[in-house]
């Protein structure tokens, strides 16, 4: 008898009873821990489904996507980073969630929210002007669709605000990057350049300053020019809260010059520095940029170039039936670098429109441009009027050099370019991703012009 073997007597009466009653008591709660637990999945779905309050919401390189329709009264985001990367997401002036790191979730309660749109973005920095920005629509949604919400007056103020915008340009901002950085010259020739990295106010549009990562205070940093050969020394002082390194990208030189701490390098820690000597191999178009935290650090400004040479032109021939004259002089080379994050955000040469600075020249002249990308997108730079003979890519001369009027540059890239100026007027010269250039307020960001005078 299985109870005699399990220590109970069946012949007492009274602890058989007993245990019959905790048997039943024991089913009983059972009986009632399931009915309950039916009850509560039933409510949650009931609420999902009926008031589609708890909506989905997705963050991944460099976008926020799922439920972003959601009906008026409280409202709470699920919020999974489905990206590689840490992202959070953060209601624009409301609560945000703690960054999460690739497959983290988090629940974000907005609270009792009435019909309208609303902005949520990633607050990671760079993160909300590399494209992680939606709208969040509470309500009726024929209430919110962009496209069919603006009255006549409003569409009137989105003219008028264009117009303005594109009247203002060149507006003058303090401060201007690229400056020619003159270099000590050692008695054995070496080119010693000094270069102090610290955070600095940045005016990127009239009016609006940043606080910009920055090298001797300027976005881009000053420009290095040396020659093929040169024994070049570039010493870097860091004055930013963190640490940093430097990395020269295209510059052929030794593994422990490369700039990737703490891989060929120590991290050049607040208050130290560190000298990077290489000799110059040319011809090369080349920027120098932070390596650590290159996420952070290079959108909000640290990034400058450097040339090494003269890339060679390829005058004197004939290129899809256009003659690159054999005898033409190059009036200016224009530096164009491109951004698109950070505190910077969408820029050209460190400002946005209509704080960008134009290229002037006279009718006939040939100029070339160098393009480099130190941002986290692709831009197909566009110049209105005339062709781009592309005749170096990332310093490499080309054999078979070519015409485009729009050349998708990415990041890290660098192209070369000879435009022949033979028609006047202001011409202008845009990334053609059109919202890297205009939005309802107007023209903004990723523009500038040639200008040709007669
Ligand atoms: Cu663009």
């Amino acid at each position: 008898m299985w109870c005699t073997e399990q220590g109970i007597d069946l012949t007492d009466s009274s602890k058989v009873f007993d245990r019959v009653t905790l048997l039943v008591a024991i089913s009983g709660l059972l009986v009632m821990a399931s009915i309950l637990v039916l009850v509560v999945r039933g409510t949650s779905v009931a609420e999902a489904d009926v008031s589609g309050a708890v909506a989905e919401v997705q963050l991944t390189e460099f976008s926020i996507s799922g439920d972003l329709k959601v009906p008026e009264g409280p409202v709470v985001l699920s919020v999974s980073n489905a990206g590689t990367i840490v992202h959070n997401l953060a209601l624009v002036d409301g609560p945000r969630t703690p960054d999460l790191n690739a497959g983290e979730q988090a629940r974000l309660d907005l609270g009792e929210m009435e019909a309208g749109e609303y902005q949520i973005i990633c607050a990671v920095p760079g993160h909300e002007s590399s494209g992680m920005s939606a709208t969040l629509i509470v309500g009726d949604a024929a209430a919110a669709a962009p496209h069919t919400a603006h009255s006549a007056s409003e569409y009137a103020a989105m003219d008028m605000a264009m117009t303005e915008s594109i009247l203002a340009f060149p507006a003058s901002t303090e401060g201007s990057g690229n400056q020619l950085l003159e270099p000590n010259v050692l008695p054995d020739g070496t080119m010693q350049f000094e270069i102090t990295i610290a955070i600095s106010p940045w005016e990127v549009e009239a009016g609006r300053f940043v606080e910009a990562w920055t090298y001797n205070g300027q976005v881009p940093g000053p420009a290095m020019r040396v020659d093929d050969g040169d024994r070049v020394e570039v010493t870097f002082h860091n004055e930013l809260p963190m640490g940093t390194d430097v990395h020269f990208h295209g510059v052929r030189l030794e593994n422990q010059m490369d700039g990737v701490a703490p891989l060929t390098q120590p991290l050049i820690e607040p208050g130290d520095s560190f000298t990077y000597s290489f000799v110059a191999v040319g011809p090369a178009v080349s920027m120098y940029h932070a390596h650590h935290h290159g996420q952070l650090q290079v959108p909000n400004g640290l990034f400058g170039t450097i040339v090494i040479g003269d890339t060679p032109l390829p005058i004197g021939r004939v290129i899809g039936g256009i003659e690159v004259p054999e005898d033409l002089e190059v009036v200016t080379e224009f530096p164009m670098v491109l951004n698109d994050a950070g505190v910077i955000g969408y820029s050209l040469n460190g400002k946005s429109f209509p704080a960008t600075e134009p290229l002037a020249v006279a009718l006939d002249d040939w100029f070339v441009v160098h393009y480099y990308n130190e941002g986290l997108q692709i831009h197909p730079m566009h110049l209105h009027g005339f062709p781009q003979l592309v005749f170096s890519k990332d310093g490499y001369p080309l054999d078979e050099p070519y015409w485009v009027d729009t050349l998708n540059v990415a990041p890290g890239e660098r192209y070369s370019i000879l435009v022949h100026a033979d028609a006047p007027g202001a011409w202008v010269w845009h990334c053609h991703i059109l919202n890297h250039v205009e939005r309802e307020d107007g023209m903004f960001g990723m523009v500038t012009a040639v200008i040709v005078e007669p």
